[in-house]
């Protein structure tokens, strides 16, 4: 049975009129379902059952949103493993109240993750390290996987919402960041009349030190002043190239739901990285505030513009690197690209005028074909299976298709609920998908769970793709909207069991005679340790697990988890100071404030980590001013 019901909200609802297509699910597997549907409920039950103390077969790496996070799912289940906090504070974990975190968030509380991106060598998930931007506040971060911690969080200057990214390159030369919102290099005042000639679209190109595990702008390219969208990395053939969408080529500065969907096209932006790499080492860029800008008017080459149906979303490269496809969004169809046409065209010189000293590539010179499965609408991003075949997500008709991209065909069509952003196919960004599972990330839940009000959770439906037609197996509410999310093997993934306590470290201790109180005027450096149950700062003193200070003193407490056990971690809370930091077992971590409240504040483990955890506590006596 299929509900016909109008499209309330959503992309672009009001400029298509169209219906939207809702499947019905209320026939589930209790009540009036035939004896098949309940077997085959059942089969779908066994597929996702893993018992306790066994292990899931993949990780999903799921965006937080704006919640600022990342989420840690394991497939099959779809169970929630754990948060990892990116870019907004994280009481739980402390993250964003110790020193380190806190100089990484600098003064925001609040980011906005759209798409992580996991480390790649020769374009496999090399499951080391996870990479993200954040479209609130123009950064970038990275993640090591031994920990699941976040290592480095840099600023993208000239930049407003880095949202097309991170995608990297097949060995994790680069990830790029172009901006979704341009605006004056430098982030100055300029009139919006002067749009065209003072904003600009740019575009960072970001390396990775591993050893030092830092994020570095390696480039950047003042590309023109238009919206960048999605982004993705070439890969064998067209491993040295990247793609990315572009909306609001009209330069349209208000009212951009009708403004910037005027033209026919927009455009793919078509570059070769290894080329604008040798731009930057060739001299041929300008220096602007310290950072190497290309632009592309001026140092001409490497960047091409590929015209596309307008306003698109996604742009998504096959795995054997042949061809790129752009989804419509207000098109109804998918177009596929073909890189070695474009590589013939660009040879040719086959353009079509230029824009902002950006040659235009003929359509028909890099197209291959136009794919509209019947009836399907609001493809937004395609994923990729074993065998080649893509999985593209159909927002407004709320299914996910699958096809052939190199014949056109559908091949099968799955309704979701509802209205599906991105999909994560297993291993999907990779040279090799390992096909099995697609997760489709769903905007509208719509009762799907216990309700909690007018707002309700969306969802993750995990879809098997081992049988003959796709079929939905298991389904999980996230909180807040998942945008992408990347599905790796979990044998991939090497966590450590604790850390090495780091002698480097001038201030890790490892026994209690270490510990110490050191007042330097007034600073105050407390060098303590944590262990099963209490915490030691000064050894010496009457009571070890006091600190004892004067207001206004700058205090550094410097923590130790001497722990060396799996799982054991430990908290440092203190009462109405609001701080909060975890150590986990040979971690070092350090609080740094201002003693700026005189009193008697208690301070606790806020890990549970034995059976005298209660015990675990201390005060800090903040003695006050004369
Ligand atoms: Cu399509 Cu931000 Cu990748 Cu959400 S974006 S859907
Ligand atoms: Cu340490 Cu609870």
């Amino acid at each position: 049975m299929k509900k016909w019901v109008p499209a309330v909200s959503g992309l672009a609802a009001g400029l298509l009129a169209a219906t939207v297509f809702f499947a019905d699910f209320s026939s589930g597997p209790s009540g009036s379902a035939s004896t098949d549907t309940a077997n085959k409920n059942k089969s779908n039950a066994e597929k996702v059952y893993v018992p306790f103390g066994e292990k899931d077969e993949y990780y999903l790496m799921a965006s937080g949103g704006h919640s600022g996070q990342m989420f840690v799912y394991g497939v099959p289940s779809m169970r929630k493993i754990r948060t990892i906090p990116v870019f907004s504070p994280d009481s739980a974990t402390g993250y964003g109240y110790d020193q380190h975190t806190k100089e990484m968030l600098g003064n925001y509380t609040w980011g906005d993750l759209h798409h992580p991106a996991i480390s790649e060598t020769n374009g496999e998930y090399d499951g080391k390290y996870l990479f993200a931007t954040d479209v609130a506040n123009s950064r970038a971060a990275v993640v090591n996987l031994e920990t699941f911690t976040t290592r480095d969080i840099i600023d993208v200057p000239n930049t407003s919402g880095p949202h097309c990214a991170a995608f990297v390159t097949e060995n994790t030369e680069y990830m790029f960041l172009p901006t979704r919102f341009a605006v004056p290099i430098g982030s100055k005042y300029e009139s919006l009349d002067d749009y065209s000639e003072k904003y600009r679209g740019v575009m960072s190109a970001v390396t990775f030190d591993e050893k030092n595990e830092k994020l570095n702008i390696a480039y950047q390219v003042a590309l023109p002043p238009w919206s960048y969208d999605l982004s993705d990395a070439g890969k064998k053939m067209s491993k040295d190239w990247a793609v990315m969408t572009t909306y609001n080529t009209e330069e349209a500065t208000t009212n951009l739901e009708i403004n910037a969907s005027q033209a026919d096209r927009d455009y793919i932006v078509l570059f070769n990285w290894k080329e604008l790499e040798q731009k930057v080492k060739n001299g041929e860029y300008e220096d602007v505030d310290g950072q190497k800008m290309i632009f592309p008017e001026k140092q001409k080459g490497g960047i091409y513009l590929v015209p596309v149906a307008k306003s698109p979303h996604g742009v998504d490269v096959t795995p054997d690197g042949t061809r790129f496809i752009a989804s419509g969004k207000l098109a109804p169809a998918m177009t596929v690209f073909s890189f070695e046409k474009a590589f013939k065209a660009i040879e040719n010189k086959e353009f079509d005028g230029e824009r902002n000293g950006i040659p235009v590539l003929k359509y028909e010179s890099v197209m291959e074909r136009e794919v509209n499965p019947e009836n399907a609408l609001g493809p937004l991003h395609t994923q990729f299976d074993d065998k080649g075949m893509a999985y593209t997500t159909m927002f407004i008709s709320s299914e996910i298709v699958k096809w052939n991209p190199n014949t056109g065909e559908t091949l099968d069509r799955v309704a979701v609920q509802y209205s599906p952003g991105h999909a994560a196919a297993a291993e999907g960004d990779t040279v090799s998908p390992d096909g099995k599972y697609i997760v489709s990330l769903n905007k509208l839940a719509k009762d799907s769970y216990l309700s909690v009000g007018p707002s309700h959770p969306e969802s993750m439906q995990l879809i098997d793709l081992t049988g003959d037609k796709m079929e939905i197996i298991q389904s999980a509410p996230v909180d807040p909207e998942p945008h992408y999310a990347q599905m790796i093997k979990a044998d991939k993934i090497k966590t450590i069991p604790i850390y090495d306590i780091d002698k480097k470290n001038p201030a890790a201790v490892t026994k209690a005679e270490e510990t110490r109180i050191e007042r330097k005027g007034n600073e105050v450096h407390v060098y303590g340790l944590a262990m099963r149950s209490k915490f030691i700062f000064d050894a010496k003193a009457k009571r070890p697990d006091v600190i004892e200070v004067n207001e206004g003193d700058k205090v550094f407490i410097h923590l130790t988890n001497v722990d060396l056990d799996q799982d054991i971690t430990h908290g440092f809370g203190i009462n109405k100071y609001d701080l909060n930091m975890e150590v986990q077992p040979g971690q070092t971590n350090t609080l740094e404030f201002t003693a700026n409240k005189a009193g008697t504040f208690p301070l606790y483990c806020t890990n549970f980590c034995s059976a005298l955890h209660q015990e675990m506590t201390g005060y800090l006596l903040v003695k006050p001013k004369k």
